[in-house]
């Protein structure tokens, strides 16, 4: 067969084209008529990092490159769907996905070419330090305020369910902004981070009775966005006095966060997972309305979300009253409705979520599964919810693992014991890397 008829597969993602992209597209060319696969923005945003172009963006550029002959989506990062459809004769990498993270998407490439008798062509992966520089550059420009600010949203219009990660620190932030897993060719990682009122007093040795000032939290903030690009949401706590919110939601949103999240109580605020085991009092809606429609009228911008949490199933006030709030809640001003419960069983937050979203399909609803942690993310999704967060599992596995390691040294007066329990120097050393 003449060698001009047969097909060959690649799959893009980058929103940077450099010259090492160019070469290898015309060696590729050259063996066939060439189809390119670029992964959808979701798929992007979930191993790699937000894509700064959209998939229309990138598929124009990529388009208009010389030996390219068309270009299709890839809808995850397996390529077994594209190549069962198409059966290349070739598909062509460079030779960078060898080991490391992407391996198993080679080793299923290889596996299904041999269904069909195709073949995978590798080139040498050209490092290109300019392109590298680029590629720091467009992920500092995620971190800018407001870059981040609006990617809630845009994540909120990209994919059905929003997931958040609870960090209190740089490196917690670094932990959500990193973590990626690959399972049955699909990747994953944490769309947000959560700033949790408990987490963060509770890394400063404080009890989480909104004891810690504005200026702390902020710091907390500032700790995280410096080392990370994903998009912040702030557990406000109750907002505080009306006069003190109006404020703080300010400068919240200036600093780039996407979210506040207060909820309706008054008085000295106890964490919701006491329930009624002690003292709490619900704001009247009368009163939290007039915060939100104050916090409303403060922002600035179209992309920040005040997002009103509903206290009545912890506090055993019943499922009307938590419905007659969120619609009072989100005429007053919210943008988006929390719905917590500490029950195990989720039957309360799931009649809740269906009677929200019969007569609302449309505001951003949110829960955190820390006690109903059954529930699958999918699962939450079938039922309208948009956000689900993680909102303590970093300081809850951290510290009982730190606590072990200083009990076994005092155990043992030496340290032998306890280093397996740690990482190596090395990895600790290396462990963050120098990017400037
Ligand atoms: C937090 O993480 O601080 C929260 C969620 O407010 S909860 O602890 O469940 O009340
Ligand atoms: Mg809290």
């Amino acid at each position: 067969m003449n060698d001009y008829k047969k097909t060959v597969y690649m799959c893009f993602s980058t929103d940077v084209i450099h010259g090492g992209h160019t070469s290898i597209i015309e060696k590729a060319a050259k063996l066939g008529e060439l189809t390119i696969g670029m992964l959808t923005d979701e798929v992007v945003a979930s191993y790699r990092r937000f894509p700064v172009l959209k998939y229309d963006e990138r598929v124009k550029i990529l388009q208009s490159i010389k030996g390219v002959s068309r270009v299709i989506p890839q809808r995850t990062l397996s390529y077994a769907e594209n190549l069962r459809m198409l059966k290349p004769d070739y598909v062509v990498h460079g030779d960078n996905w060898v080991t490391g993270f992407q391996k198993p998407i080679r080793d299923e490439v290889i596996e299904i070419l041999k269904e069909y008798g195709g073949q995978l062509v590798e080139f040498p992966y050209s490092h290109n330090e300019q392109y590298e520089r680029l590629e720091l550059s467009q992920r500092e420009q995620l971190s800018m305020p407001d870059v981040r600010r609006g990617r809630l949203k845009q994540l909120l219009e990209m994919k059905p369910l929003v997931t958040a990660l609870e960090a209190h620190s740089g490196i917690t932030g670094l932990i959500a902004e990193k973590t990626t897993v690959l399972k049955d060719g699909k990747t994953y990682q944490f769309d947000a981070m959560w700033c949790s009122s408990l987490c963060d007093s509770t890394a400063r040795g404080k009890p989480d009775i909104e004891l810690l000032d504005m200026s702390t939290r902020l710091r907390t903030v500032d700790e995280i966005m410096d080392v990370t690009t994903k998009p912040i949401i702030i557990d406000g706590d109750t907002g505080g006095l009306t006069e003190h919110f109006v404020y703080n939601i300010r400068t919240l949103e200036r600093m780039g966060v996407s979210a506040v999240i207060i909820e309706d109580k008054t008085g000295l605020k106890k964490n919701s997972l006491f329930g009624t085991e002690v003292e709490q009092t619900q704001d009247t809606i009368e009163n939290f309305c007039a915060k939100l429609a104050a916090g409303r009228a403060a922002l600035k911008t179209k992309d920040f979300f005040l997002i009103a949490r509903i206290e009545s199933l912890i506090l055993e006030k019943g499922m009307e009253d938590a419905l007659t709030r969120a619609f009072a809640y989100v005429n007053a001003g919210a943008n988006g409705i929390m719905i917590h419960s500490r029950k195990k069983d989720p039957a309360e937050i799931f009649e809740f979520c269906a009677k929200f979203r019969a007569k609302d399909s449309s505001t951003p609803l949110v829960v955190v599964p820390t006690s109903f942690n059954s529930v699958t993310e999918d699962e939450f999704a079938e039922r309208g919810v948009n956000i689900v967060i993680y909102a303590n599992h970093l300081t809850r596995s951290g510290f009982p693992a730190m606590k072990k390691v200083a009990e076994t040294i005092l155990k043992n007066r030496r340290a032998l014991e306890a280093d397996k329990m740690c990482m190596s120097i090395k990895e600790i050393l290396t462990l963050i890397p120098e990017e400037y």
